[in-house]
């Protein structure tokens, strides 16, 4: 085992007594985040402890920052290749004026008991603003087992969020990303294969009986995310849901084969210099992955990846500028060393002068 393992072996199983005195707090508290810090062997430290958060979907309003994120919590399901395991509840919202400043955590702002439709497994949200309202969006498995989008609205970035009595009619699968174009268009990018079931929807139906995986038709083109514009209420979709096309630098589409490059989940939209940046987890080979174009529908032409694997299986983003400045926005499982009981992150994110992004190491040198 080489120095470098050994430190995070170390650091998980400390890590793992800490999070024993971890509590799934409801109360809003404060916590205060840490610079890198090389004795960890972690680039980037959790932004705060006394909850478990992962799915982290970063937003400016009113000049703070909030993070949208998943909140971990303990299980008896058994660890599984669907996720099961993922099996939250609620969502808490957190705060800050700067990055590495205070974090606040404001408590619940929505439960899956007050969500009409839900069955189980609140998954990785997002949101957005317009007309003097916010917006959650939600993925939740309805009474059926099948994973569904919703949404949430509220006065407060912060919540409390009142769900809307029904999904967002014609949304399937799960991690919607919300992108709000310069023109004021909102497009909504989701989707995810294995646990997420975008592989079981063919031709707008569901099917109970369909892969576990993908669409195990290894050298066809990938199963790809989904984009839908959003209606100006911001309530359901305006117009049909498209394939976001990944393909290569010759047009080819990514295969299903190529688990190395082809989009599993976790998608996220951001614009530098006038391009479309799609970005992605890459799920079993563990990257962040990049996908550039030059309309929001795409096509997107595969770029690269720019994060290396984080400890834990799972590895899920979001980009946000703030004065000037990029950050990336992630989770691991340092705190836990459990991979469904993870810990957002931020550190810095570049574009280089050639529009590429620097590769980011979650572990110091
Ligand atoms: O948090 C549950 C799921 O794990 C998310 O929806 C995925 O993106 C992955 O992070």
């Amino acid at each position: 085992m080489n120095e470098l393992r050994k430190l995070i072996l170390f650091t998980a199983v400390t890590g793992m007594a800490f999070a024993g005195a971890c509590q799934q707090a409801n109360q809003k508290t404060e916590s205060k985040t840490t610079n890198a810090d090389k004795k960890t062997g972690y680039l980037s430290q959790p932004i705060i402890s006394n909850i478990y958060t992962a799915d982290p979907s970063a937003h400016l309003f009113n000049g703070k920052i909030y993070i949208y994120p998943s909140h971990d919590i303990e299980t008896e399901t058994k660890e599984n290749d669907n996720g099961d395991h993922f099996d939250m509840r609620d969502y808490h919202i957190l705060s800050m004026d700067s990055i590495n400043g205070k974090v606040t955590d404001h408590g619940v702002a929505l439960s899956i008991g007050d969500i009409p439709w839900a069955g189980r497994q609140l998954w990785a949200p997002d949101a957005a603003f317009k007309n003097g309202t916010y917006y959650l969006y939600f993925p939740v498995k309805d009474k059926s087992g099948v994973f569904r989008i919703g949404v949430a609205t509220s006065k407060n970035p912060a919540g409390p969020f009142k769900a809307e009595p029904t999904p967002i009619k014609g949304s399937f699968s799960i991690d919607p990303a919300v992108f709000t174009d310069t023109d004021g268009a909102s497009y909504m990018y989701f989707g995810g294969i294995w646990g997420g079931q975008l592989q079981r929807w063919n031709n707008g139906a569901y099917d109970k009986n369909g892969s576990k995986t993908d669409s195990q038709k290894e050298n066809e083109p990938a199963l790809s995310a989904k984009v839908a514009k959003l209606s100006s209420d911001m309530l359901s979709f305006d117009g049909e849901v498209k394939d976001v096309q990944l393909v290569d630098k010759q047009g080819k589409p990514l295969l299903t084969k190529d688990h190395d490059r082809r989009f599993f989940e976790g998608g996220w939209m951001h614009k530098f210099n006038g391009k479309y940046y799609f970005t992605y987890s890459t799920g079993d080979t563990h990257y962040l992955a990049y996908a550039i174009g030059d309309k929001p529908y795409g096509p997107f032409v595969y770029e690269g990846t720019f994060m290396k694997p984080v400890q834990g299986w799972t590895t899920h983003h979001s980009i946000l500028e703030i004065n000037g400045k990029w950050y990336i926005f992630y989770h691991d499982t340092q705190l836990s060393g459990k991979t469904h009981l993870r810990n957002v992150k931020v550190t810095e994110l570049k574009h280089k002068a050639d529009g590429t992004i620097e590769m980011i190491d979650p572990f110091v040198k």
